[in-house]
């Protein structure tokens, strides 16, 4: 009886670091929700699933928004910082975590520290799923629906280490007056946890902007990539979705776009044609074509958009909020299009340019790289 009494103890000293992981920056919503805020355990780490939309939605964190001019840089064409972490208390932000400094002296990267891997649901560098961050050029977040997000970068080896980084396109157009609303979403692996979705909503902001071309409507991404778990050793390659691609809303009571089981998560790598790093064809002229994808379908064609190089004010002037909304889409008079019917043959390339210096080049080099995949 005596051990039991030292044992709850121990635990009510101990801060609560009970495994799962988020996005920490004082831009988010819900930075300084604690387990007692809400009648339930409702900090970012921990985890949404089974909820209606108004809890799951933004975390139920709405009502907690950022301070006034606490916002998170978007640089275009390099690489966001962010830091990800089963506690505050590990991330640079310990200072307002209820159980103070918790980092690891000997590992600044330790997204958990005092625990293993798996409470942060991997059970290794290779069974890592990936993270994406999206983004949606509205200001006002009670003005934000589901469907306005698009994943405008990718981390597939998250969360592995406390500070990420998620590379930033570089044709990212500027914000509206006031900024974007974005978040960071995750699934993690099935082999170390239940189902859970991740969603830390945040308010960002792209700066260095060098072209107004806006970014298109997203799209429910297919599963279309080999999964040899699941028993499909080859990838439908023109079965994926291209371009803009929707978050994945997974595992709760309603509004899901996904519907995958317990053990076939929806996950942000190549399963779901979200390649590693920035998603370089999510903009409104990034393609010629792209077919109603089918196993059997033609592939899409990229569009050139290396001539289309616009410069715009580096002052955010009013005109932002509308600047990218008018881009023409069927503007390809001077574009060539690039045949994707050999995509199957390509090896993994290791090296990852950005999409507006590799379209410079040409040939099947230059498909080598946003293909990768295959
Ligand atoms: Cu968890």
């Amino acid at each position: 009886m005596s051990t039991a009494i030292i044992s709850l103890a121990l635990c009510a000293l101990l801060p609560r670091v009970s495994g799962h992981s988020a996005f920490w920056h004082p831009s988010m919503f819900g930075f300084n929700v604690t387990d007692k805020t809400f009648p339930y355990d409702n900090r970012p780490v921990a985890p949404i699933k089974n909820m209606p939309f108004s809890q799951w939605w933004f975390h139920n964190h709405l009502d907690f928004p950022p301070n006034a001019g606490d916002i998170f840089n978007l640089p275009a064409g390099n690489p966001a910082t962010v830091e990800i972490a089963c506690n505050k208390g590990a991330t640079s932000f310990f200072a307002s975590s209820e159980g103070g400094d918790i980092r690891d002296k000997n590992n600044a990267n330790n997204v958990c520290p005092n625990s293993s891997t798996e409470a942060y649901h991997t059970k290794g560098l290779d069974d890592l799923e990936g993270c994406a961050l999206a983004i949606t050029y509205k200001s006002d977040v009670r003005a934000v629906q589901p469907e306005d997000f698009t994943v405008f970068s990718v981390n597939q080896t998250c969360v592995w280490t406390r500070f990420t980084d998620f590379q930033v396109p570089a044709r990212m157009p500027p914000c509206p007056e006031g900024g974007c609303i974005c978040s960071f979403f995750w699934i993690h692996s099935p082999k170390s946890g239940g189902e859970e979705n991740y969603m830390n909503g945040f308010k960002c902001n792209v700066t260095g902007s060098t072209s107004n071309v806006a970014v298109a409507q997203s799209k429910v991404a297919r599963r279309c990539g080999a999964d040899p778990e699941n028993g499909k050793i080859q990838s439908a390659p023109a079965n994926c979705t291209y371009g803009a691609k929707t978050p994945f809303y997974w595992f709760n009571n309603e509004r899901n776009n996904m519907f995958e089981g317990t053990f076939s998560p929806p996950v942000y790598n190549d399963r779901y044609n979200f390649l590693d790093g920035a998603q370089d064809d999510i903009f409104v002229d990034s393609y010629v074509s792209i077919p109603d994808p089918a196993p059997n379908a033609a592939m899409p064609v990229l569009a050139d958009v290396s001539t289309k190089s616009s410069t715009i004010p580096s002052s955010t002037s009013s005109n932002s909020t509308t600047s990218g909304a008018t881009a023409n889409i069927s503007d390809y008079s001077n574009s060539y299009k690039r045949d994707m019917s050999d995509v199957h043959k390509r090896k993994k390339s290791t090296s990852r340019l950005a999409f507006i210096e590799m379209s410079r080049r040409s040939g099947i080099h230059t498909r080598d790289r946003l293909w990768n995949m295959w």
